[in-house]
């Protein structure tokens, strides 16, 4: 594929319902998509870098300014003959994986769509459907959250995460387990608390929870280490997981026993199934992780869970949980079993509206220029 230009995009795109984690409350997104064009086929993706520096340091501003100055132009130009080799030409930019995942993202979608194959079963998936499970954020009362965890569990969900943070946990998770004693729960508390809360978090084994996500801080490995063999619950990272090297080193440490992959935040679709494939060899189950993705991010989701070490529902939901109207046709959809099934279609298997796409988008550029010397 010889990778002719690369136009970026920002749309602008209000949650059905606001969103809340221990960083922040998130109530309109901005997205960035990007579309390869590669001899008469364009490749989309999602850039997952949020409104703010909140969950990681990347967010919208940094992601679009890399992409524009660094990445755009170390591709340009270039003839790949497979997506994986992007990320050996982006490698002198350090960090930046979110930048980088949505440029690479967009060339698997091209090579999918050349070799008239599903994305799915380019990256190796085996999965026909995937489990489904929602991740429900701090609401502005308990009251509340208990209706939306029956709605979703209405709907087929197989299981609930929920967010927590210092005064919005124990509480919160007793009214949870108490009404439903037997459903698949779990927690992420996004970095809310400190190794010095140890006593505080050992009341969490209480709830016999699936898991607890993120504990500790953002970057950090080996404290999660040290806390894991003081509670019963398995720790899972996200935020500190950010290639395999680092999946082997947590692993290795006992640092988290369940490992949640975003592809967005680990650089690409290559280094997700290197994560991938390092858990698997290790016995240590993955998940899909979820970034308030439009239809374009959802159904590179979709497609990734499929690979078989994803042995847990991730946070892959409908995107009537999020949007008013996706941007993909059709929207991912959950049965009442909980499960989405998986589209045997080349490419995504979804229809890009671009036509839509073009009414919300606020900002777009189209790179044409090579890098200098090349
Ligand atoms: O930690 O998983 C997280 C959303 C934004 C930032 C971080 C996280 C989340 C979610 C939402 O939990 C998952 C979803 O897309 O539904
Ligand atoms: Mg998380």
């Amino acid at each position: 594929m010889k990778i002719e230009a690369i136009t970026i995009r920002e749309i602008q795109m209000p949650l059905v319902h606001f969103f809340e984690t221990s960083f922040g409350r998130t109530t309109s997104r901005r997205i960035l998509l990007i579309t390869a064009h590669c001899e008469g086929l364009n490749g989309w993706a999602e850039c997952v870098a949020g409104e703010n520096p909140y969950y990681s340091d990347e967010w919208v501003q940094t992601a679009w300014a890399t992409i524009c100055d660094y990445l755009a132009p170390a591709l340009i130009g270039r003839t790949l003959n497979q997506a994986r080799e992007c990320g050996a030409l982006v490698a002198q930019v350090r960090g930046h994986r979110m930048a980088k995942a949505a440029v690479e993202n967009a060339l698997w979608d091209v090579e999918a769509q050349q070799k008239k194959q599903p994305l799915w079963k380019l990256l190796g998936g085996t999965r026909s459907e995937i489990a489904c499970g929602v991740s429900i954020g701090i609401q502005d009362s308990v009251e509340q959250l208990l209706g939306k965890v029956e709605a979703e569990l209405a709907a087929g969900y197989r299981r609930i995460k929920v967010k927590v943070k210092p005064g919005w946990d124990i509480n919160v998770l007793e009214r949870v387990r108490s009404r439903w004693p037997n459903i698949l729960l779990s927690c992420d508390a996004n970095s809310a608390y400190r190794l010095s809360e140890v006593e505080h978090l050992r009341k969490f084994d209480q709830f016999n929870l699936l898991m607890i996500e993120q504990p500790l801080w953002n970057d950090d490995i080996y404290f999660h280490a040290r806390l894991q063999k003081q509670l019963k619950t398995k720790i899972c990272l996200d935020e500190s997981i950010r290639n395999a090297r680092d999946a082997e080193a947590a692993i290795e440490l006992g640092a988290c026993r369940i490992i949640n992959i975003k592809v967005g935040r680990v650089g690409g679709f290559t280094e997700a199934k290197s994560v991938h494939d390092v858990c698997q060899a290790h016995n240590i189950p993955v998940w899909c992780g979820g970034m308030l993705e439009s239809g374009v991010g959802r159904a590179h989701n979709v497609a990734l869970s499929t690979l078989e070490n994803f042995r847990l529902p991730g946070d892959v939901s409908a995107s009537k949980r999020y949007w008013k109207e996706d941007i993909i046709e059709p929207e991912v959809e959950v049965s009442p079993q909980g499960t989405t099934a998986i589209k045997d279609e080349p490419g995504t298997g979804y229809r890009v509206r671009e036509d839509l796409i073009e009414k919300l988008t606020v900002r777009k550029q189209t790179l044409r220029t090579a890098a200098a010397g090349q």
